[in-house]
């Protein structure tokens, strides 16, 4: 009997960043708003900029744009983490990328699913960033092993969604019932529950340790945080939004604005207040907030290592965690320090700082098979015959991911954590481990000249 045809893994993902778009906005009614902001703002810059709706259309931005999303959710064992791994390998998301939070005050550390090929991302870029709580910063021994117990007996997936798993695992795949089947059960783990897993005292002894530990250990899943839309030009939106009923954070995450935008630049809205039933009384928890981001061209090693070193010296001279009373100071000041990064694509390409794509031009295709087409990379783009595009940054930045947590968590939740850094921990706990994002950036640069030599060269 011949095998039903399996749908591709990019068609799922993409099938489920709907269903989850979808019920996120009737969960939180002011993503909706968000949504219809940014895609507005989007609408305008594109009218306003022919020059940058031709670019997004070289490089096929232009159709994920609208559907672009990434959300967050936060695990609370080693267990959950690997089988959400194997969860989100269904829609083809592998982890890439590891992200340390301690330093910053938040007890977690985190990798991004997402797809990582080009084409993968093209047909849909969702990416999840997901954080394993570190239970062991809980210092008091008997809270600890209350949270340990608590969360042993807790099961996040449905045993519908583990099935699916294992037959996708076995099968190599599901077919298109089986996708939808998928879809449905997988949406389960990250919905909000009104009802918490613990009583009211036992929630005020988890939050007083940190209002993330609470956020994990008290419910009976990982509802997801926030959904976030790609914007054309966050600072439009960032303005617009307390006209819109929505009360930006103080300071935008990341990198200055830029005539050539640079890896992410995010700003979020603060978690809403929401009743929720412990098990002997009312009360309410704050998680869920909003959040947009505008995203620039991939870094190389080098380029990363300069960003690094920017920030840096912005922050120790500000001299403290950016906040609402020295915003306009820390603006200044990063404009300031990022004079030192070249704001034009020749010159990052020049100095090895981005990652870019090189397209055929009309001109080189016009030329092939000619006698007078030149014969390697730097040739064909002095004559015109191959075209430049950045390389979209498809990641998170550990800077700015701990200041969206901190923004949400309120300026009490500051603590200060010896831990070290333990990725070799994180992918035990994962069952493999996480991607290089560089190394995925170089391959697709790659894939790029070859394609160009291959069309090019005949
Ligand atoms: C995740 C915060 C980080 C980002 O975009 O950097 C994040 C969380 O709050 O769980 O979403
Ligand atoms: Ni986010």
């Amino acid at each position: 009997m011949p095998a039903t045809a399996h749908v591709s893994p990019d068609e799922i993902r993409k099938g489920f960043s709907r269903a989850m778009s979808d019920m996120y906005r009737d969960e939180v009614p002011l993503y909706g708003s968000l949504l219809e902001l940014v895609a507005q703002t989007n609408a305008r810059v594109l009218e306003g900029d022919q020059g940058l709706a031709e670019h997004l259309r070289r490089t096929g931005e232009i159709q994920r744009l609208g559907m672009e999303r990434h959300g967050a959710i936060r695990l609370g064992t080693a267990a959950e983490l690997a089988t959400i791994s194997r969860l989100f390998a269904v829609m083809g998301m592998q982890p890439v990328g590891y992200y340390d939070l301690t330093p910053a005050g938040v007890p977690v550390h985190s990798t991004a699913f997402r797809a990582v090929h080009e084409q993968s991302l093209q047909a849909s870029p969702f990416r999840v960033f997901t954080s394993l709580l570190r239970l062991e910063l809980i210092e008091n021994p008997a809270l600890r092993s209350f949270a340990e117990t608590a969360l042993a007996k807790r099961s996040i997936f449905t045993p519908g969604a583990l099935a699916l798993i294992e037959q996708a695992e076995t099968d190599s795949g599901l077919d298109a019932d089986d996708a939808q089947a998928f879809i449905r059960q997988a949406l389960e783990t990250f919905r909000w529950h009104h009802n918490a897993t613990v009583t009211a005292e036992q929630y005020r002894q988890l939050s007083d340790q940190h209002r993330l530990i609470a956020d994990v250990v008290a419910f009976k899943g990982p509802h997801i945080n926030h959904l976030t839309p790609r914007t054309l030009d966050i600072d439009q939106v960032q303005a617009a939004m307390p006209a819109h009923g929505i009360t930006p954070k103080a300071v935008i995450e990341g990198p200055p604005r830029r005539h050539c935008p640079i890896l992410l630049r995010q700003t979020s809205f603060k978690a809403l207040d929401e009743p929720i039933a412990f098990t002997d009384a009312q009360g309410s928890h704050s998680a869920r907030f909003g959040e947009i981001e505008q995203r620039g061209v991939a870094l190389t090693p080098k380029g990363r290592a300069l960003y690094d070193q920017l920030l840096n010296a912005t922050r120790d001279e500000l001299g403290a965690f950016p906040n609402e009373a020295n915003a306009a100071r820390y603006e200044q000041l990063m404009e300031q320090h990022f004079q030192a990064f070249p704001d034009n694509h020749a010159q990052m390409r020049e100095q090895g700082l981005a990652y870019f794509r090189y397209f055929p031009s009309a001109q080189g295709l016009a030329a092939r098979g000619q006698p007078d087409q030149p014969r390697t990379l730097q040739a064909l783009l002095s004559a015109g015959h191959v075209e430049v595009e950045p390389l979209v940054y498809e990641d998170f930045l550990p800077v700015s991911a701990a200041g969206i947590f901190q923004s949400n968590l309120g300026d009490t939740a500051q603590s200060h954590y010896a831990a070290h850094s333990n990725r070799t921990e994180f992918e035990q706990a994962l069952g493999r481990c996480t991607l290089d994002e560089l190394q995925l950036y170089g391959e697709t640069q790659q894939r790029s000249v070859d394609e160009c030599m291959r069309v090019l060269l005949v």
